[in-house]
């Protein structure tokens, strides 16, 4: 999306009423015929623009698709999007590699959509598969508390959509009664010793699918009763995501996290870890009470035993 159409859709979307041709013209800082030109393509990705006397009005916005997302996004991120894409996430790393930043790729379904160690991602038409391509200025052993300020961004957009979601460490988001999986993170990265090069934060959200297109430990958010638009979804997860600090992080996490308090099983790159989960600690850690002292665990495959 060019820069002027970005700017052209804030516009528009800030304005309580028209606005003028020229005024548009004067505040994107291009000709009155690139105005026009412009609304000409908004209305051809489906855009209603009604025109007057007084000026452009934006009177309905497409349901999905990058201008759609990108109108009213209260995040500085140029957003990409695909009907259709092998995995969000290794568009994103083309985007990387070309040197972009602050980018969304976003894709209407996926045919290879990954999970964590190349396990399969299920990515039917009607979920939000959105990769995040960020450039924090943080050493790479900070990189998984990004993971879990993309688990508590989508929290927050399941909440808003009135859907009882929580977060298992470290990085799914569940439906609250049944513990199905309505969403999941994949962060990939480079970086040197002491500076990440690129972040990649891929979200894969249930959000308009049916229960039976999906894994059956999965369900989605029109499943589950909530309001099921894809497009205020999205754009909620980016900026709640974009507001969030790493300083932040951790105590939003453990407001929304169902995983402290519980008894809990890690199977850990070294081995498997039970006990209560009594914290989560920078940079995302897990802090697992078990019979021979605490244990701190960095990585994992998790399960819930049982309430503490
Ligand atoms: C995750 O992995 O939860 C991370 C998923 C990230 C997907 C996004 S979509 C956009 C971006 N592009 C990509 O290619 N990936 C990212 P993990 O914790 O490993 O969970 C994977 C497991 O979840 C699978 O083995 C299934 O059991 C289950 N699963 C698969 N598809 C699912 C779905 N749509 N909903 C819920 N569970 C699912």
């Amino acid at each position: 999306m060019s820069d002027t159409r970005r700017r052209l859709l804030d516009a528009l979307a800030a304005a309580d009423g028209p606005v003028s041709g020229p005024e548009l013209a004067d505040r994107l800082g291009v000709s009155r015929a690139a105005v026009w030109k412009q609304v000409e393509a908004l209305r051809e990705a489906g855009f209603d623009v009604a025109s007057d006397a007084a000026g452009y009005a934006v009177r309905g916005v497409p349901d999905y698709g990058a201008d759609a997302i990108a109108y009213g996004l209260d995040a500085p991120y140029a957003v990409e999007y695909h009907d259709r894409l092998p995995s969000t996430n290794d568009r994103a790393r083309e985007l990387a590699v070309e040197g972009a930043t602050d980018h969304v790729v976003v894709a209407g379904e996926q045919t290879g959509g990954r999970g964590r160690l190349d396990r399969p991602w299920s990515s039917p038409p009607g979920g939000v598969y959105a990769s995040l391509l960020v450039r924090p200025d943080r050493p790479p052993a900070h990189v998984p508390v990004f993971t879990l300020a993309a688990a508590v961004a989508v929290t927050r957009a399941c909440r808003e959509a009135g859907v009882d979601a929580v977060i298992k460490w470290p990085n799914d988001v569940l439906l609250a009664e049944s513990e199905r999986k309505l969403a999941g993170v994949l962060t990939e990265m480079e970086g040197e010793a002491d500076r990440v090069s690129w972040l990649i934060v891929g979200v894969g959200a249930n959000v308009d699918v049916a229960a039976e297109a999906l894994p059956e430990t999965a369900t989605s958010v029109r499943a589950a009763g909530g309001v099921a638009d894809r497009r205020r979804f999205c754009q909620r997860v980016i900026e709640a995501f974009h507001g969030l600090d790493p300083e932040a992080t951790l105590p939003a996490w453990r407001d929304h996290a169902v995983t402290l308090g519980r008894e809990v099983r890690v199977e850990t790159p070294g081995g498997v870890v039970e006990g209560e989960a009594v914290d989560v600690e920078f940079p995302g850690a897990l802090v697992v009470r078990t019979d021979d002292g605490d244990r701190v665990v960095h990585a994992g495959d998790c399960e819930h035993l049982r309430p503490a």
